[in-house]
């Protein structure tokens, strides 16, 4: 493991034990931000602050983008820092959510680790040295997505966004898509999406709307296990279109959300 790895694994899993550690039965709502449903809670907050602090006092010179707190300072290494995707979960108590952490030099993510604490399950990546699925007690696992799915028989995984008129139009893509595949699922966290397709849980994965947070170290370790991440007509992912799934079924993908024009204004 690199160190920039290392230091954002032991990162990740100290925000996470934070974050067990405090959660209430019920945490509270602090914040709402694009939309009603959009919601940041106390924890969000003191999960950012935390990984901040920690980067800082072992890397003073690097730039950090994070979900709550922004852009800040310049470097050729940038930490990209969601401390909890998945907050609709962590606040209704569902366990889908995860801390994820990415590392970009000159632009390029290189590092990805997400933790998916409820579930004890870390998964990490390093460009070019593949994606691994770490329990406490076992073996490190090498992650591989699925191949050779034909669109059919795929489980595809999707998300929504906080604003009502894109909503209305992912349904409309929705109702397209859902019988042309073997079934949808919505777990509510795009990082432990893209882990679900490197660990070949889910097949794909669309969503329109993500930010670079949200997907910057799953979409790493998703590459890591062998699928392919990009947007639509050969665009890079990005919050217009993230699509990712092993090639054959990535291209399939696209050919069927391309005419149905998901990146639409309502
Ligand atoms: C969320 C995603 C989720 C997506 C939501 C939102 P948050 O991130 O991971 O999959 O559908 O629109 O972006 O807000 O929990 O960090």
């Amino acid at each position: 493991m690199s160190d920039l790895l290392e230091l954002a694994v032991g990162i990740a899993r100290e925000a996470g034990e934070m974050l067990l550690a405090k959660r209430p039965a019920r945490p509270e709502v602090v914040q709402t931000k694009s939309s009603g449903t959009d919601v940041v809670t106390a924890l969000d907050r003191a999960s950012e602050d935390l990984i901040r602090q920690r980067i800082r006092a072992a890397r003073p010179g690097d730039a950090i983008l994070g979900e709550e707190g922004g852009e800040t300072g310049e470097g050729r290494v940038r930490w990209v820092v969601d401390p909890i995707d998945g907050t609709v979960n962590f606040l209704y108590g569902l366990p889908e959510w995860a801390v994820s952490i990415a590392v970009e030099v000159d632009g390029e993510v290189v590092a990805g680790v997400v933790n998916a604490v409820p579930r004890g399950e870390l998964f990490a990546a390093e460009k070019g040295g593949g994606a691994e699925l770490l329990r406490d007690g076992a073996p490190a696992e090498r992650l591989r997505c699925n191949g050779e799915v034909p669109l059919s028989e795929a489980l595809i995984a999707t998300g929504f966004g906080y604003l009502p008129a894109r909503r209305a139009v992912q349904a409309q893509v929705l109702a397209h898509v859902l019988p042309k595949v073997r079934d949808i699922r919505r777990g509510g966290s795009a990082a432990c999406d893209l882990c679900s397709v490197a660990a070949g849980r889910v097949d794909g994965y669309y969503e329109r709307g993500v930010n670079h947070w949200d997907v910057a170290a799953g979409g790493l370790i998703a590459a890591e296990a062998g699928a392919r991440l990009g947007g639509l007509r050969g665009r890079p992912a990005g919050s217009d279109m993230t699509v990712c799934a092993a090639p054959a079924l990535f291209e399939e993908l696209c050919d069927l959300l391309e005419p149905l024009d998901p990146e639409r204004d309502a």
